[in-house]
């Protein structure tokens, strides 16, 4: 499974150092995009579970704060011992590490639309539902549990109605952009998972359901998703 990480495009004005670890959480929705991307690209690279749920959660601890500052998974150390955190710029590394198969479009203009929809998923509807956000809503603003969850949903709700009409915009093939599963599906597909988890039907999102239908008969997608 794990194939040459050899950089088809470093040079010394360009280096490209492979991956020695992965920082992941199987229960992390940004975490699984990774996973994804990983996976398409055939690397499989050392994995250290990082704990984010619950009372035995370590990722806001001095240790793993060392790693990554901003105690949020994925994480990738490289193996001159670079940490990259970010999955959009961790992912975007890994197309340069390994160019095939490519995770952005051909053309400047479906590329720009990809990471429209990259982005739309990872600035303006996970954050609302990560751990941290939840706990400060209950512990500190006093929400209860069903409050919690209502506003959860309410921000996935937006945010979905919107990913439906950029796809309906941007969409030109079987998935989010073109025919080739690239970074805009990497997003896609962990948010819509969430969506369901969180018991929205996707049906709702005529066009978003229809791509996520066919990313799940992708092994990439189907065999990498959180717990
Ligand atoms: N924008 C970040 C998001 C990372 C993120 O929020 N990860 C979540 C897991 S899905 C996390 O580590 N949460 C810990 C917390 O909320 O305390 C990325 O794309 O990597």
């Amino acid at each position: 499974m794990n194939i040459s990480q050899t950089p088809v495009v470093a040079s010394n004005a360009n280096p490209v150092a492979p991956i020695a670890r992965v920082f992941d959480n199987d229960r992390s929705s940004a975490a699984y995009r990774l996973r994804i991307a990983l996976r398409l690209k055939r690397l499989d690279p050392r994995r250290d579970h990082v704990v984010i749920h619950g009372a035995a959660a370590t990722h806001r601890e001095p240790a793993y704060a060392g790693i990554n500052p901003q105690r949020l998974v994925p994480a990738i150390e490289l193996a001159d011992g670079t940490v990259l955190t970010q999955t959009l710029a961790i992912i975007e590394y890994l197309d340069e590490l390994v160019p095939a198969p490519p995770l952005l479009p051909t053309s400047a203009v479906a590329r720009a639309a990809a990471r429209s929809v990259a982005l739309a998923v990872a600035c303006d509807i996970h954050p609302f539902g990560t751990p941290r956000v939840g706990l400060y809503l209950g512990e500190a603003a006093g929400l209860s549990p069903d409050a919690v969850r209502d506003w959860t949903r309410h921000w996935i709700r937006e945010g979905l109605d919107s990913l439906d009409r950029l796809l309906a915009i941007h969409r030109k093939g079987r998935y989010a952009i073109d025919d080739a599963p690239g970074i805009a599906d990497i997003f896609l597909a962990p948010q819509a998972l969430v969506a369901e988890r969180q018991g929205f039907d996707l049906g709702q999102w005529p066009i978003l359901a229809e791509v996520v239908a066919s990313l799940r008969l992708l092994p990439a997608f189907s065999e990498t998703v959180p717990a």
